[in-house]
């Protein structure tokens, strides 16, 4: 087989890139190792930036997450009986979308015409430092193999992409959380209009949503939990100790329909390009959750390497690819500043002394009465610009 552009992962990054190329008249094939079925039932992101967004617009995807996203002016922080508001329109004029990752990729699913191939494994990326790279792979025990001008690498934190880069050009920057996040999807309706984190004594906890009928809650826990400990009304009424009161007595609890544990994880590979591979979203970096920054920079580095690409098909240069790498890793580092901050102001630390705890408190009460704390903020969370 021949294409243009081999994308391998079919997760929100690779779907993407995948139908902004299409969409301009460039071949792709998305390779990926699971079924449609199995990515659409993963619950990840719920929060999108304006940014990704106009792409999904760009793309030809967005009339249903015009219709059924939800537009977030701000969010809610508590910390103790404390609660304040951050407002995005007020610091920033661009308001956030909930919408669920699953929706984005089942809408991208839905429009992709170009060919995808799913339970692909042993994908192996070949000659990706010369001029004519390669992709092999098995499907049902058969070794096919793409020829293709370009690699983008999007196929997540496990994938085959980031370690075809030898050692002696990559680097990796890494910082592990000592706790993760319990997530419970459940069917009742979300106890808040707005999002709340909360800092509480007890450890983090946040309140989200996909719709009015269906909420989305996580609270901090330890690494060494499972899934299996966790009944649902431990579950509940831990969240309750965590909110403010008259949020928690507001809670309309019900059965999970989905719960897992994820842990938290600071990671970025440089570089982002080797050769004719270009790694995007989780393949490169990933972020702790608490801000909802990861699907969003996958979609930074889909804009880049998609106007790297047009660029290249359409005017014969090579600037915007060779630019690549730099510009995603310069947006990627403020992201990951971001998201580390947010964590730190929001969660127990296991090693956290009453200084640190002090500090902490310092800095929500700095942020809680601060109109440029608020603004910083609040460019942050609805994403700074491409
Ligand atoms: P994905 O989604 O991991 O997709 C990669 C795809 O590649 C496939 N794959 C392979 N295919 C072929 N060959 C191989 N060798 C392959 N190896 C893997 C995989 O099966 C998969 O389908 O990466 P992508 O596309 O870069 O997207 C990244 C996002 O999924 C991720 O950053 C977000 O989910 C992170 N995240 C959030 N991001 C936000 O922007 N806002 C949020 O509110 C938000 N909440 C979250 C999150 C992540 C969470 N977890 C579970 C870590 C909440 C949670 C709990
Ligand atoms: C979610 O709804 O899953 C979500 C929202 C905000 C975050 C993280 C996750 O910061």
């Amino acid at each position: 087989m021949k294409t243009q552009v081999a994308i391998i992962g079919g997760g929100p990054s690779g779907l993407l890139l995948g139908q902004l190329l299409h969409k301009r008249g460039i071949d792709t094939v998305v390779l990926e190792r699971k079924t449609r079925d199995y990515v659409l039932s993963r619950i990840r992101a719920g929060v999108l930036e304006q940014g990704l967004v106009d792409l999904m617009e760009e793309a030809g995807c967005g009339d249903r997450m015009q219709r059924e996203g939800i537009r977030h002016d701000g969010t809610l922080i508590s910390y103790g009986d404390q609660m304040f508001r951050v407002d995005f329109t007020e610091h920033t004029s661009r308001p956030v979308m909930v919408y669920g990752q699953t929706e984005v990729t089942r809408d991208l699913y839905d429009a992709r015409t170009a060919k995808t191939v799913f339970n692909v494994d042993q994908v192996r990326i070949c000659d990706a430092d010369t001029d004519a790279p390669y992709v092999t792979y098995n499907v049902d025990g058969a070794p096919q193999r793409i020829d293709c001008d370009f690699v983008a690498g999007c196929d997540g934190f496990h994938g085959v992409s980031r370690n075809t880069i030898p050692l002696s050009v990559r680097r990796e920057y890494e910082k592990v959380y000592p706790f993760g996040w319990l997530g419970v999807l459940s069917e009742t309706p979300p106890v808040n209009e707005e999002l709340i984190y909360a800092n509480s004594d007890r450890g983090f906890a946040l309140c989200s949503m996909r719709n009015p009928q269906l909420s989305r809650y996580y609270i901090q826990c330890s690494l060494a939990d499972s899934v299996a400990d966790w009944t649902d009304d431990a579950f509940w009424a831990e969240l309750k100790r965590r909110l403010p009161p008259d949020q928690a007595q507001a809670l309309v609890t019900g059965p999970s329909i989905e719960k897992s544990i994820a842990p938290l994880r600071s990671f970025v590979t440089e570089p982002m390009r080797w050769g004719r591979l270009f790694l995007c979203g989780d393949a490169a970096h990933i972020v702790p959750p608490t801000g909802a920054k990861g699907l969003n920079t996958a979609a930074s580095d889909v804009h880049y390497l998609y106007q790297g690409l047009r660029q290249y098909y359409e005017d014969g240069v090579t600037d915007g690819i060779d630019a690549y790498s730099e510009q995603a890793l310069a947006r990627v580092w403020k992201v990951e500043r971001f998201s580390w901050w947010f964590s730190s102001l929001m969660h127990r630390y296991p090693d956290q002394s009453e200084f640190d705890l002090r500090i902490q408190r310092a800095e929500l009460e700095f942020l809680r009465s601060n109109a440029a704390a608020q603004a910083a903020m609040a460019q942050n969370y609805v994403g700074l610009p491409y």
